[in-house]
C-alpha cells in the first residue's frame, strides 16, 4: 500500500488565490518532474524545502497549464515521511483539477481521504492521538478547540498516555517476576501496587471527565435563558450578544417564540437561546410559547435560570427552580440597580448549589462577569492548559482502561489470584496501546482516517 505515489488537492474546493496540490511516495520528484517545467533555465537539482518556480505543461500536448512553484520536501523531513511535492498554483478547481489529471497520467494515484495522515501514522512519525488531532486541528469550530487539537498535535495526550503505560508496565513485570520465581520473593508490597493502581484510576477518570469540555468546544453549549414573564431575560438575551436581537417592553409575556443566536466566550461557542417567560397565559400564542420553551430548557446543555431582584418573592421562581434540578444552572440576580426586594438568603436558599450572579442587564452592569463566570461554570478547563478528550472513541478507551483497573484493583486487595490480576493489567496496558494506535486493526484505522478531509 505504501507502494505507490499518491496525489491530492490539500487545499478547499472552491475559488481562491492559490491552490496546492500534494504528492507523496517514492516517485513525487519523478512525477512531478514530468508535469513541471523549471523557469530559470538553469540544470541544477532540485533543492529540498526551496521553492521554484516554473510552468505546469501537459508532457504530451506541450500546452501549459499555470505557473506554479514547486517544493521538495525529501524522505523522511516531510509530512509523510516520504518523498512530498508540493505544487502550488492559482486556486482555480479547473487548474488544480488538470495538474491532477496529469499527475495521475505521470503515474501517481488519487489519495484516498485522510490517506496522507495514515502515512504519517504508519510511518511513526504521529501516534493516532495526534493523527486524530490534525483532522480535529483542520475541522475545528473554534479557537479554544483549535488550541487543545494543536497541544495533542504536539504530543501532550500522548506523552501523558505513555506515563500511564510505563506505570502499567512495570505493575505488570513485578507480578510476573512474582509468579515465575515464586520463591524469591520478588514482590514487593501488595500496598504500593494497590496505591499505584489508585492513582492510575484517579489519572484516567480525569481524562475521561474531561469529555464533556471536549463535546461543548466541538459542538458548543446550548443555554436556555429561562425565568418568569418580565425579569429581563430578552434584555439579559441583548447584554450578552451586545445586540439588539430580542424586542423587549415592559408588558410580561412580550416574547412568544424562540430566539437561538450564537455568542463567543474565550474560544468556545455557546447558543444562547431566549424564549417566551413563564407565567399565566393571557393568549393561546403565549401558551404555544411557554410548551416549546419548556421543551428547548430540558433540552438544553445548561440553563440561565432569571430572578427579579425588585420584586418580592415568588412561589413560581421556586418551583421553576426545583423543575430544573439536576440540571447544570447559573442563577441570575437581574435588575440589580432597582431598589432591593428579594433577600439574599431567599435566593441562596432557592438557587441551592448553583451559583448565583447579580447583574443588571438594562444598565449593563456585571455582564462581563457573568460572560466569564459562564465559560468557567458551563466548559471547565477549556480555557487552561489542560489535556481535554474530544473523541467518543478516545473517552470509550479510557473508560474500558478504568474498568479493568477496577477489576485489578478488586483482585489485589482480596489477594486473589494473581494470574488473573496480571491479566486485567494486561488488558489495560493493551487498551492504552489501542489509544494510542500502537496496536490498531485495519478496520479501525479505515474507520478512523475515512472521516478525514481529502487531502489531509
Ligand atoms: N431597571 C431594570 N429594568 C430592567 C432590567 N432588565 C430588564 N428590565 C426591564 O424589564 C422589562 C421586561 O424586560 P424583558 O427583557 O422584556 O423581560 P422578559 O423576561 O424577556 O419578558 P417576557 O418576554 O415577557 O417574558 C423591560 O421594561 C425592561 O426594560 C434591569 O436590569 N434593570
Ligand atoms: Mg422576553
Amino acid at each position: 500500500m505504501l507502494e505507490d505515489t499518491i496525489i491530492a488537492i490539500a487545499t478547499p474546493p472552491g475559488f481562491g488565490g492559490l491552490g496546492i496540490v500534494r504528492i507523496s511516495g517514492r516517485k513525487a520528484l519523478q512525477v512531478a518532474g514530468r508535469i513541471f517545467e523549471p523557469k530559470a533555465k538553469s540544470k541544477r537539482p532540485i533543492q529540498e524545502r526551496r521553492p521554484i518556480f516554473g510552468l505546469i505543461r501537459d508532457p504530451e500536448s506541450r500546452e501549459a497549464l499555470d505557473e506554479a512553484f514547486l517544493t521538495y520536501f525529501k524522505a523522511p523531513r516531510s509530512y509523510t515521511r516520504e518523498d512530498v511535492v508540493e505544487l502550488s498554483a492559482h486556486g482555480s478547481p479547473a487548474v488544480l483539477e488538470g495538474i491532477l489529471r496529469l499527475g495521475t497520467g505521470a503515474g501517481a494515484r488519487l489519495a484516498r481521504p485522510g490517506e496522507f495522515t495514515l502515512r504519517a501514522y504508519l510511518n511513526g512519525r504521529l501516534d493516532m492521538i495526534q493523527a486524530e488531532a490534525v483532522n480535529d486541528l483542520i475541522r475545528s469550530v473554534s479557537l479554544a478547540q483549535a488550541r487543545v487539537s494543536s497541544r495533542q498535535l504536539g504530543g501532550s495526550l500522548s506523552r501523558r498516555l505513555s506515563g500511564l503505560r510505563a506505570k502499567l508496565i512495570a505493575l505488570l513485570s513485578r507480578v510476573e517476576a512474582g509468579l515465575e520465581f515464586p520463591d524469591e520473593n520478588l514482590r514487593t508490597s501488595t500496598a504500593a501496587d494497590l496505591k499505584t493502581i489508585v492513582w492510575l484510576e484517579d489519572e484516567v477518570q480525569r481524562l475521561v471527565a474531561t469529555y464533556q469540555t471536549g463535546r461543548a468546544l466541538v459542538e458548543g453549549i446550548t443555554l436556555a435563558i429561562v425565568g418568569r414573564t418580565n425579569v429581563g431575560k430578552s434584555t439579559l438575551f441583548n447584554a450578552l450578544l451586545e445586540e439588539d436581537r430580542a424586542i423587549v417592553t415592559p408588558f410580561p409575556g412580550t416574547t412568544r417564540d424562540f430566539l437561538r443566536e450564537r455568542m463567543v466566550i474565550d474560544g468556545v461557542s455557546f447558543h444562547l437561546v431566549d424564549m417566551a417567560g413563564l407565567g399565566r397565559p393571557s393568549h393561546p400564542v403565549e401558551k404555544r410559547g411557554i410548551a416549546k420553551g419548556q421543551k428547548i430548557a430540558r433540552e438544553a446543555d445548561g440553563l440561565l435560570i432569571v430572578l427579579d431582584a425588585s420584586r418580592r418573592h415568588n412561589e413560581e421562581d421556586g418551583r421553576l427552580i426545583r423543575k430544573y434540578r439536576g440540571k447544570n444552572s447559573l442563577v441570575v440576580l437581574n435588575k440589580s440597580d432597582l431598589p432591593r426586594k428579594l433577600a439574599v438568603r431567599t435566593v441562596e436558599e432557592l438557587a441551592g448549589p448553583s451559583p448565583i450572579m447579580e447583574v443588571s442587564a438594562l444598565k449593563g452592569r456585571n455582564i462581563d462577569r457573568l460572560r466569564a463566570r459562564i465559560s468557567a461554570f458551563f466548559v471547565p478547563g477549556a480555557g487552561k492548559e489542560e489535556e481535554i478528550i474530544l473523541h467518543a472513541r478516545q473517552r470509550d478507551s479510557l473508560q474500558a482502561i478504568y474498568d479493568a483497573l477496577l477489576r485489578a484493583q478488586a483482585l489485589l486487595s482480596k489477594k486473589q489470584s494473581e494470574e488473573v490480576y496480571a491479566e486485567e493489567i494486561r488488558t489495560a496496558i493493551r487498551l492504552v496501546g489501542e489509544l494510542t494506535g500502537e496496536v490498531s486493526a485495519d478496520e479501525v484505522l479505515e474507520d478512523i482516517f475515512g472521516r478525514f478531509c481529502v487531502g489531509k
